[in-house]
């Protein structure tokens, strides 16, 4: 006897929302690493999607934006964005979810009054995490990066909750600055190449990561595919059985003055990712597209390589909008063996919206795919139901780091 559609809405919506997630591209650290990890109400306005908001609607350079110091930068963007603007974009509706679902009712409030009372909530990890229902996540480690890369020198953080990448993109766009980081920790003398998978042999020792991570666009995509270092790389890769993260399609500093609010979208040819997949395929490639033109491609060439798996909807692609469309087509071409989300999360607190967010739109396509089903006289049940969802927002990801 198959479940009518209130049973199926509300069996799925609460599915949904007792699954753990495991967020397998963020750019958040633990509290605990002060000089690095990002909360609260002053750094979830001072994000750069709403900074890039505000430096094309309201009338103040980004010169003069940047000299501010970041509260008063906040309050700039509450009052533009917030009091003089309706809050309508998703960047805007995401810090109205975290203040509704922090019971801080924003509505005639002054700017210092909400910036206490957010305050006085005293968020920690573990409360934003049980908020969000993320059990764990991928944090961005550059080891080119040498203030960062001090994070491991603190053990008071769980490395099951913050699990770490090799974020390998200062090879790509400053080799010569990165190898000399790599001598200087390594001190050897070999030749650069050497030294550089050395160096990574060393860096997986201290950190474990789940995967290595690269964005790149046409240009930087050439290099790999040519370049000796990336053979180097993608062999050690393959002996570590761990995967590799492209994230194509980027375009950096578009608008150079708008600072990490700056980066754009590029060209990709995803022939050439077709070309890697079939070129090393005891290789694994996570990939996730920044442009909507190029969904669909990635989406075929996700029937033809095995070792090739989508994730996310990235960065300008995290619109409610695109996702609809895309998540349908992405159900569409692959069934459910995707992995569907990421929150790219920057400031912790971001977690509960990123994910609200997403959740619903999973739940309003996910009950039109299985309603259909049901038409088909296909049985579902809450196991089903459980199943799909975890292998959704959590399992899909493991069996594919899985060493
Ligand atoms: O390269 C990346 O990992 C991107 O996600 C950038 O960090 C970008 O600035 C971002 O935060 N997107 O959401
Ligand atoms: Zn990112």
């Amino acid at each position: 006897m198959n479940m009518s559609n209130q049973e199926l809405s509300d069996t799925l919506e609460e599915v949904i929302n007792n699954t753990k997630i495991f967020d397998i591209h963020t750019h958040l650290f633990p509290s605990a690493f002060k000089s690095h990890s990002l909360s609260g109400f002053i750094n979830l306005l001072n994000y750069h999607y709403l900074i890039a908001e505000l430096l094309t609607n309201a009338n103040i350079s980004a010169e003069k934006f940047y000299s501010l110091d970041d509260v008063i930068k906040a309050k700039l963007i509450w009052e533009e964005l917030f009091q003089n603007r309706t809050p309508i974009s998703e960047a805007c509706k995401g810090v109205l979810t975290v203040l509704q679902k922090l019971d801080i009712n924003y509505s005639n409030k002054t700017f210092e009054e909400l910036k206490n009372e957010y305050e006085n909530k005293s968020l920690t990890d573990e409360k934003i995490l049980k908020l969000s229902n993320v059990s764990s996540l991928v944090m961005t480690n550059n080891p080119f990066d040498i203030d960062e890369w001090n994070l491991y020198k603190d053990n008071d953080w769980d490395r099951n909750i913050f699990q770490s990448s090799l974020r390998l993109d200062d090879l790509i766009i400053n080799n010569s600055q990165a190898t000399e980081v790599a001598k200087n920790q390594t001190k050897t003398n070999q030749k650069a190449n050497d030294i550089v998978i050395n160096y990574l042999d060393s860096c997986f020792l201290v950190s474990n990561p789940v995967y290595a991570a690269i964005s790149a666009n046409s240009d930087n995509f050439k290099e790999i595919l040519n370049d000796p270092l990336w053979k180097l790389i993608l062999s050690w890769l393959n002996k570590e059985n761990i995967p590799l993260s492209l994230m194509l399609g980027v375009k950096r500093a578009v608008n150079s003055s708008f600072g990490l609010a700056g980066d754009g979208i590029g060209d990709i040819n995803l022939k050439e990712l077709s070309k890697l997949c079939n070129s090393f395929p005891e290789n694994k490639f996570l990939v996730t597209c920044l442009s909507l033109n190029d969904q669909h491609e990635l989406t075929v060439l996700a029937r033809k390589h095995p070792n090739l798996k989508i994730f996310g909807f990235w960065w300008f692609m995290n619109q409610p909008s695109i996702i609809k469309i895309v998540l349908k087509m992405r159900i569409d071409m692959l069934g459910l063996s995707f992995i569907p989300q990421h929150s790219d999360a920057r400031v912790t607190d971001q977690l509960i919206y990123k994910w609200s967010h997403f959740k619903n739109i999973l739940h309003e396509i996910l009950y039109e795919y299985y309603e259909d089903l049901s038409k088909k006289n296909y049985e579902l049940s809450k196991f089903i139901i459980e199943r799909d969802i975890n292998n959704l927002l959590n399992q899909n990801a493991k069996n594919f780091f899985l060493k």
